[in-house]
């Protein structure tokens, strides 16, 4: 049996035709249904629904034999644990730094607003800028207009949101997509048919 370990919403979605590919089609669907192992049309294989930022710690330990998981969440977790072999680009988008449209160029010392604590503390070293980062869970949106933070770092896609908040991106940080990851132990046990799936995603990739 293989497990894959996949988060419900944009992954999900953008993972289906990827799977399908690969003649793995879940027999539920996560929206409505609300099992969290998903059996599929291929007998071998089955889906774990979970958290996005759970995903590296599910196959870091085994309970999934791959995963697919954005880039911010695998370098966030610190992926050295993990195999990384496929870059499926798939749910992309940028991670971003953002600021109220009217506030100046930030200088001196900052306060950043984030989840992505990691991230943003190697980020704001390495432009020698000092910033003190304060973890949050979400609406990070939010920060800069109460004056909890001066900017925020996060995933920007269309922008909507940003604008919705008179917030604009200003640095990129890094480009952001979805990988296939896979468990250490698991890629020697069970070769074959890991190496066959890789392969398969790799065909449909290169056809996009
Ligand atoms: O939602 P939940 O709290 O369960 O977990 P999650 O937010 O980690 O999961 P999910 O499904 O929202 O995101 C999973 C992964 O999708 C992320 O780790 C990214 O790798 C990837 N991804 C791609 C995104 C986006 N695009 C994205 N736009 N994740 C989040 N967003 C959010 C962003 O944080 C911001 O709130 O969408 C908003 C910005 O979108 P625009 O289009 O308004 O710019
Ligand atoms: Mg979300």
């Amino acid at each position: 049996m293989l497990t894959i370990a996949v988060s419900k919403g944009r992954i999900y979605e953008d993972a289906l035709p990827l799977l399908a590919e690969a003649g793995i089609v879940p027999t539920d669907d996560p929206k409505t249904c609300r099992k969290l192992i998903l059996a599929t049309t291929r007998p071998d294989v089955q889906l774990v629904i979970i958290r996005a930022t759970d995903v590296p710690t599910f196959v870091e330990y085994g309970a999934a034999d791959l995963g697919i998981a954005g880039k911010d969440v695998l370098i966030e977790h610190g992926a050295e644990s993990l195999y990384e072999p496929l870059d499926l680009n798939i749910a992309c988008c940028r991670l971003m730094t953002a600021a109220h449209k009217d506030a100046p160029p930030l200088s001196g010392r900052i306060r950043v607003a984030t989840k992505y604590v990691k991230i943003a503390q190697n980020y704001f070293a390495s432009q020698g800028i000092q910033a003190e980062i304060i973890k949050l869970y979400g609406s990070m949106e939010l920060a800069p207009l109460v004056g909890l933070a001066d900017c925020i770092v996060d995933l920007v896609d269309t922008g909507n949101t940003l604008k919705a908040n008179d917030l604009e991106p200003r640095e990129l940080i890094m480009n952001i997509s979805s990988r296939l990851v896979v468990n250490k132990a698991a890629m020697k046990m069970k070769h074959e048919a890991i190496s066959a799936l890789l392969t398969q995603f790799e065909k449909t990739l290169a056809n996009r």
